[in-house]
């Protein structure tokens, strides 16, 4: 949806006496309506951006994807973890890192999330639990798998979220984590971002299974859910998230969502891999801002004079990030040697230096 002036008729004054659809209150839905339009906004911005030369290298867009990156990350607590692919614009900002140092990050600059030095595909915010950024397709699987095994460890009740896409599930690393992880029933939740195509090869092109099969065998349950569908995706999530936390193990979703652009800003929306007119019906029936407003304003949750103030708000967030970007200096050439490796402590170890204790798994243990 880029445009919010609605193709129907609504009233504008506050509509109704209803204050809450499926239980979450009016305030809650404005709340998903408005960080799903950040996405969107922010996702347009750097499109404009990368067209002009601003942005180089890689830029993958999450534009038609935001209601999973809200219903992902919304349930999760700032210090659970969330790890994502190279698609990781809105799930960075979803999981709490400010659109400032994201699009700072795509400028390359100073002031981005690392420095400007890993650009679009490696959005990091350690703080707000943002693990990345990941631009090996699957590359993130074994490393959620570790960071689950940590929190184990540690005996935190933190819990991970892996996104990956769904050509991701053909790489080797994708089942033996989740065979690792259900034996040592890790709290991780691997999610697969199915939006049907990995580049320019649709799903069924390289899969005898559909994607909600392909975890059978590691004993990890799997769920499917709408992904176009924001609230039914956060109530999944919600669940699990809760489920993991007390100890369930792992869990695998079959996310079904839908790009509205090219795998990245090098490629074209459609072609010989997928036609115009399969785009064009997704993005009149499947845009996950659409399907929320229409319903909002069906139920009379939402005006469209409150529907333009939210834009308003949003667009003035996005300006203010690019700003933001833009007054950023590039990096010092000095710094091309700092960051490069990780300290590693007196112990000999990159890790593991905070808590000594018996792992639950007494095999771990050596
Ligand atoms: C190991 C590896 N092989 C190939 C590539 C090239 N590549 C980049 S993205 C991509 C497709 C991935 O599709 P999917 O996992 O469905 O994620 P989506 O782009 O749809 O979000 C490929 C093959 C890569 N980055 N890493
Ligand atoms: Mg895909």
């Amino acid at each position: 949806m880029a445009d919010t002036k609605t193709r129907r008729k609504t009233d504008d004054k506050k509509g109704g006496t209803k204050t809450e659809l499926e239980g979450f209150s009016r305030e809650m839905l404005h709340c998903f309506l408005r960080q799903m339009l950040l996405y969107r906004r922010f996702e347009e911005k750097a499109e404009e951006a990368y067209a002009i030369g601003k942005i180089g290298g890689f830029c993958h867009l999450h534009i038609g994807q935001e209601a999973a990156a809200h219903g992902l990350a919304g349930p999760l607590r700032p210090d659970d973890y969330l790890l994502t692919s190279y698609r990781d614009h809105t799930q960075a900002i979803a999981k709490g890192v400010d659109p400032g140092p994201v699009m700072a990050e795509l400028y390359g600059r100073k002031g981005g999330s690392v420095g400007g030095k890993g650009g679009s595909m490696h959005i990091f915010g350690v703080d707000v639990g943002f693990m990345g950024g990941h631009g090996i397709v699957g590359g993130q699987i074994p490393l959620a798998t570790g960071m689950g095994w940590a929190i184990r460890y540690r005996k935190s009740d933190q819990i991970c979220v892996c996104c990956l896409g769904d050509a991701a599930v053909n790489q080797g690393a994708f089942l033996e984590s989740l065979n690792m992880a259900a034996i040592w029933k890790l709290p991780v939740i691997y999610v697969v971002e199915n939006n049907e195509y990995g580049m320019g090869t649709a799903f069924s092109r390289v899969s005898a299974q559909p994607v909600f099969e392909r975890a059978q065998g590691t004993g990890v349950p799997a769920h499917a859910v709408d992904g176009q569908d924001v609230l039914a995706t956060w109530r999944l999530m919600e669940r699990l998230v809760s489920e993991v936390r007390k100890g369930a193990g792992p869990q695998y979703v079959d996310c079904r969502t839908y790009r509205f652009r090219g795998h990245s800003m090098s490629d074209p929306v459609s072609g010989t891999y997928r036609s115009r007119q399969e785009v064009e019906g997704k993005k009149d029936t499947a845009d996950p801002i659409t399907i929320l407003r229409d319903r909002l304003f069906d139920e009379k949750l939402l005006t469209q004079g409150e529907l333009e103030e939210i834009d308003g708000e949003v667009r003035e967030a996005i300006e203010e990030a690019v700003r933001f970007a833009e007054e950023s200096p590039v990096p010092d050439a000095a710094d091309l040697y700092t960051q490069t490796y990780s300290q590693i402590n007196e112990h000999g170890r990159l890790f593991l230096d905070r808590d000594h204790g018996e792992h639950p798994s007494a095999t771990l243990n050596t």
